[in-house]
């Protein structure tokens, strides 16, 4: 049997100085519908998630806490992993940064980047943002309240001037601009590609990638006073959960390089310069390709505890159920675009698509099944012209799916669904099979089979971002677990005359306005 072609897909570790919210769920249910399409497409896939644990930040936040760092990050990551079960993830591995078989990486990784004197001993002196983990230079800050400096984020800064080891970026700019012109697709979206091939373009300075004024970190190798910055330790978790520094292990030869990070806007630079520099540093392949994300708002205000509007998402699945959470966040907002969050958004998007489109296209058919086919997958008879029209848009949905996931457009590919989703309503309004029952009860047998066959299509697509809600219409359809891989799709899956069906029931839950307040 011929090898099944892999993908590697994974979110960004996120720092454990706080509890996740919506943003992290965005990142992690558009990486978990990516790898289930995949999965349904036939790769091999593997997806990872986990927890950034090292660093001033983290510290900082343990220290407030009143904890150790190791034990602070143990709680917090849990509320990270918890985030599985919760949304419906489907990830391979979780990672975390204090598990050794990460530090032992970082710490190979390191050695060798010393071994190609990519690293040398210098003193940094200069501005940190510890909420971003990040340098700047003094023209990248603006004046802040009383004298002070803040960094593009709008996180403070602090000056710092001690003994660092540096990593010879500058040296890399010419080799990373060629690298985006040879890989167009490396950079996701446009616009990401452009910010990023002018900020190379403007010349890069060597990077401080060790710090002596704390000690929460990976340990440099030889000169344990230093612990490593933590984005070089972080970083390399995509590469260390899949066996790295074994470069000749099963699954780093596998799964390296990865086909896709995402990520969010706010840490592009570290992953379309830093670590493909490092990587090519080092020796080895860069990842095939980073998306940048849009940024997630409440109410047009950035979400924030102290703003005290920071969206928990288990408030939001015990409010609305996890496939229609997951539904809202890929369908409302251009992926790679900006997106505001309301309640009321919210009520209409899953009142309109989930409930009154897809909802009651489902619940109209199963039930004409239900009480005029006893029950049974109807027979099919000699297609005419509107039924061909109708199934073939079906059957054309595959190929405008994967071109939509292959760009990480789940938006496209959502509207893509629902147009076949209104077009099948319109299809009913126009056959009324209820009229048909005693004038032609093989007509209507007709009609609503071609129903039925079009329904198996678009849940079978739609089982990347609505697993739960798509596996009941299909069961409802009376589609077996092993019939709903995309290889099911098309005439050679179709449904089987005289299956019988299980009573339906209503799929998508309707919302109330009074709700929304
Ligand atoms: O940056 N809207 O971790 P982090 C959309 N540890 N996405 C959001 C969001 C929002 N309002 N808020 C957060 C780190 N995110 C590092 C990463 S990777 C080697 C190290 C998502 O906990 C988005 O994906 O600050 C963003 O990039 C990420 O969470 C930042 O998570």
């Amino acid at each position: 049997m011929a090898e099944r072609p892999t993908y590697y897909v994974t979110t960004p570790i996120y720092y454990v100085n706080d509890s996740p919210h919506l943003g992290h769920a965005y990142t992690t249910i558009a990486c978990d519908a990516l790898a289930r399409f995949m999965r349904l497409d036939g790769y091999d896939v593997r997806f990872l998630t986990g927890t950034d644990e090292h660093g001033q930040k983290v510290k900082k936040s343990a220290t407030a806490a009143g904890k150790s760092p190791q034990a602070f990050t143990d709680e917090v990551s849990e509320r990270f992993r918890a985030l599985g079960p919760l949304l419906n993830l489907s990830n391979d591995d979780f990672i975390r940064t204090t598990e050794p078989r990460h530090t032992s990486g970082v710490q190979a990784l390191w050695r060798t980047l010393v071994e190609r004197g990519e690293i040398y001993l210098g003193t940094y002196a200069g501005w940190y943002a510890v909420r971003d983990e990040a340098f700047y230079t003094e023209s990248e800050l603006s004046p802040g309240p009383n004298g002070s400096r803040l960094a593009p984020s709008g996180a403070p800064v602090e000056w710092v001037e001690e003994p660092s080891y540096f990593f010879r970026l500058s040296a890399w700019g010419e080799r990373l601009l060629r690298h985006y012109e040879e890989h167009p697709d490396f950079v996701a979206p446009d616009s990401r590609r452009n910010e990023v091939i002018a900020f190379v373009k403007g010349g890069l300075q060597d990077l401080s990638v060790s710090r002596t004024s704390f000690s929460w970190g990976i340990p440099v190798p030889g000169d344990p006073r230093h612990v490593m910055y933590v984005w070089l330790d972080a970083l390399t978790n995509y590469m260390t959960a899949v066996g790295y520094p074994a470069t000749d292990s099963e699954l780093y030869a596998r799964y390296w390089p990865a086909d896709l990070h995402m990520v969010g806007k706010d840490i592009l630079r570290f992953h379309t310069v830093y670590w493909p520099a490092f990587l090519m540093a080092a020796g080895l392949e860069p990842p095939r390709r980073v998306f940048a994300h849009g940024w997630w708002t409440m109410e047009g205000q950035k979400m924030s505890k102290s703003l005290g509007n920071v969206i928990d998402p288990h408030a939001m699945v015990a409010r609305y159920g996890l496939d229609p959470v997951r539904f809202f966040v890929l369908r409302e907002v251009p992926f790679g675009a900006d997106g505001d969050f309301s309640h009321r958004a919210v009520v209409g998007r899953l009142n309109g698509d989930l409930a009154n489109d897809f909802g009651n296209l489902v619940q109209r058919v199963l039930t004409m099944i239900g009480k005029n086919c006893g029950a049974r997958m109807p027979e099919p008879g000699a297609l005419a012209d509107a039924d061909k029209v109708l199934l073939g848009a079906a059957y054309g949905l595959l190929e405008r799916q994967r071109a939509a996931y292959r760009v990480q457009a789940f938006h496209t590919a959502l509207a893509e669904l629902w147009d076949v989703v209104g077009r099948s309503n319109r299809y009913v309004d126009e056959q009324a099979p209820w009229a048909l029952r005693k004038t032609d009860p093989a007509r209507m047998a007709m009609v609503l089979w071609v129903l039925a066959e079009t329904i198996r299509h678009l849940a079978i697509l739609a089982q990347p971002v609505i697993p739960g809600a798509a596996g009941d219409v299909l069961r409802q359809l009376g589609v077996a677990d092993d019939r709903r891989r995309f290889a099911d799709l098309g005439p050679k899956g179709a449904l089987v005359a005289g299956t019988p069906l299980p009573a339906p029931a209503a799929v998508f839950p309707r919302f109330v306005a009074e709700e929304t307040a």
